[in-house]
Parts: C-alpha cells; structure tokens; sequence
C-alpha cells in the first residue's frame, strides 16, 4: 500500500489545548517551542507556543499523520498562515462558552479556506458543553459563509478522543494529499 503523509494544523485561541492536544498524542516524543508566557492578561497559564509544536502519529490504515500546533497568540498570526499554507487538514479548536466564540471560530474557519492546500476543516470543541450547546453552536456557525463543517468535541487531555479525531478527520482527506 502506497504510504502517505498527512499533515493536520491545530488552530484555535490561547490556552485551548492546542500544545496539550499533541502531548497527548505523542508523548515525549512531542516537539514543542513553548516559552514562558509574558501574556498573563490573555491568559493566565504559565507558558506559550511561539514557532510550531510538532508531533508525527502511524495511523492504522498505514498511512502517517504530522501534526501542527499553532500558537494562539495573534502577535504570531504569520506563523498560523505559514502552517496553514502547508496543511491538507485544519483543526479549529473552540471553547464554545467564550464570549465571541463563533465569531472568531468562523473567521479561523475561513482563513483556513483561503489556504490553497486545504481541503479538510472541522471544528473541535475542546471544552465541556452540553448536547443541546453544541448543537446551537453548530447550527448558529453554519450560517456564517464556508462555515457549515463537522463539529466534532474532545478533551485535548484525553489521548483516545483526540486519536479519534484525527482519524475522522484523516479519513476525510483524499489520496492525493501526499507530501
Ligand atoms: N479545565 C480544563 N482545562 C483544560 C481542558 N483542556 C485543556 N485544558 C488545560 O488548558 C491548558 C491549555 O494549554 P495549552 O495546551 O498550552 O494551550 P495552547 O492552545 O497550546 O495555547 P498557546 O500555545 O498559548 O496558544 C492546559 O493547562 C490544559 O491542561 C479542559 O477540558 N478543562
Ligand atoms: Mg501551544
């Protein structure tokens, strides 16, 4: 079988999980550019990505997956348009009980269009939230232009949810999406 790779963007505000999300599916083996976070007022964690955090992950259908974390600060928007311009798939992470929370999910979700490569986008919502929120969420997102995409939910912390994503979203990338 012809092996592939496939590179996946994880985009989303400061202190979602993006960095988290790819600890959890790689371990130590993760690569992280993360510095002390001299940005307490957007968020209180002690520190932040700058540059890509990167992890590799074997999917079981043999084909690879590499993972991009962007960093949410948007001093670093350039970086998140690089990674974007090199990705087949993009993850958009949300707290759906953020103030602006759709706005600023479809407004990722659209920038993530205007990158020539991608051809897969979804949304995740990384923080707990009722069925009946999430459904609001998905349909109230549906109507801002290009944003009717799947809205899947995962706990960044949770190795096996997040697995399960990127392998719903994987699935979703054609063949020809080798490097
Ligand atoms: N309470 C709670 N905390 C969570 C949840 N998911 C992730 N976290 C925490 O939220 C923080 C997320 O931090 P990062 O992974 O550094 O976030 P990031 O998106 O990489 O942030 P930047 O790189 O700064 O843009 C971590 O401390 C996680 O443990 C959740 O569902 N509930
Ligand atoms: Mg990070």
């Amino acid at each position: 079988m012809q092996h592939l790779i496939k590179r996946i963007v994880l985009v989303g505000p400061m202190g979602i999980g993006k960095t988290t999300a790819i600890r959890s599916l790689c371990g130590s083996l993760a690569i992280e550019c993360e510095v002390p976070n001299l940005d307490k007022q957007a968020h209180a964690k002690e520190t932040t990505t700058v540059g890509l955090d990167f992890g590799e992950i074997k999917l079981d259908d043999n084909d690879t997956l590499q993972v991009y974390g962007c960093p949410g600060q948007e001093r670093y928007d350039f970086v998140r348009e690089w990674a974007l311009s090199l990705a087949f798939g993009a993850i958009v992470m949300v707290d759906i009980h953020e103030p602006h929370a759709l706005e600023h999910t479809a407004t990722l979700i659209q920038q993530c269009f205007r990158s020539p490569k991608l051809q897969v986008v979804v949304v995740l919502i990384s923080r707990p939230a009722s069925a009946a929120q999430q459904e609001m969420f998905t349909v109230r997102l549906s109507n801002y232009p290009q944003c009717a995409v799947p809205v899947l939910s995962a706990d960044p912390r949770n190795p096996a949810q997040m697995l399960d994503t990127l392998d719903i979203i994987a699935a979703m990338l054609p063949d020809e999406t080798a490097a």
